[in-house]
C-alpha cells in the first residue's frame, strides 16, 4: 500500500447542508488526513478550468454553474490508497446508484448536486491538488 494524495471538494450544496464536519469525520474514520483545507468561493473561470475536461459535454454549463452557486471546501487528503479509498466514501456519480453508507447516497440530492468531488486517478490527483494549493500550503503532524 502506498501513501497518496488526493483532492477533494465539499460542493456547495453540502455547505449549504451544514454537514462538512460529518464528511470530514468520515475521511477521518478512514485514515484520510485533511493536510490542507480552504474554503473558496471558485469564480466561473477556475471551475471551467478545473472541469476542462468535461468542457464538451451536454452537463458542463450546468456542472459549472452549479459549482460556483456557493463556497467549497477545498481539501487535500493524505492516506494510504487515498485516491481509492476517497473514491469508495464518496459512492458513484449519481446519487440514486450509490451504496449506502457512502456520502453521496446520505447526503446527496441528484447527479448535479452529488456532494463531493474526488480524483479520479493518482496523475489527476497531482494535477488537481496543483490546480488549487502550492506545496508550502500543505501541512505535517
Ligand atoms: P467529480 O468529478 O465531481 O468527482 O464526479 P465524478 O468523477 O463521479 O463524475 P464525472 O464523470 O467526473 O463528472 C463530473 C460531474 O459532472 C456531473 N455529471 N453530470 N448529467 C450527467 O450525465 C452528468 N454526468 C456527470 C456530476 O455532478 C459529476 O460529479
Ligand atoms: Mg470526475
Amino acid at each position: 500500500m502506498a501513501i497518496e494524495r488526493t483532492l477533494s471538494i465539499i460542493k456547495p450544496d453540502g455547505l449549504k447542508k451544514h454537514v462538512i464536519g460529518k464528511i470530514i469525520s468520515r475521511f477521518e474514520e478512514k485514515g484520510l488526513t485533511p493536510v490542507a483545507i480552504r474554503l473558496q468561493q471558485l469564480s466561473q473561470k477556475e471551475a471551467e478550468g478545473f472541469y476542462a475536461v468535461h468542457s464538451a459535454r451536454g452537463f458542463f454549463k450546468d456542472l459549472v454553474a452549479f459549482m460556483i452557486s456557493g463556497p467549497v471546501v477545498l481539501m487535500v487528503l493524505e492516506g494510504e490508497n487515498a485516491v481509492l479509498a476517497n473514491r469508495d466514501l464518496m459512492g458513484a456519480t449519481d446519487p440514486k446508484k450509490a451504496e449506502k453508507g457512502t456520502i453521496r447516497a446520505d447526503f446527496a440530492d441528484s447527479i448535479d448536486a452529488n456532494t463531493v468531488h474526488g480524483s479520479d486517478s493518482l496523475e489527476n490527483a497531482k494535477n488537481e491538488i496543483a490546480y488549487f494549493f502550492r506545496e508550502t500550503e500543505t501541512q505535517k503532524y
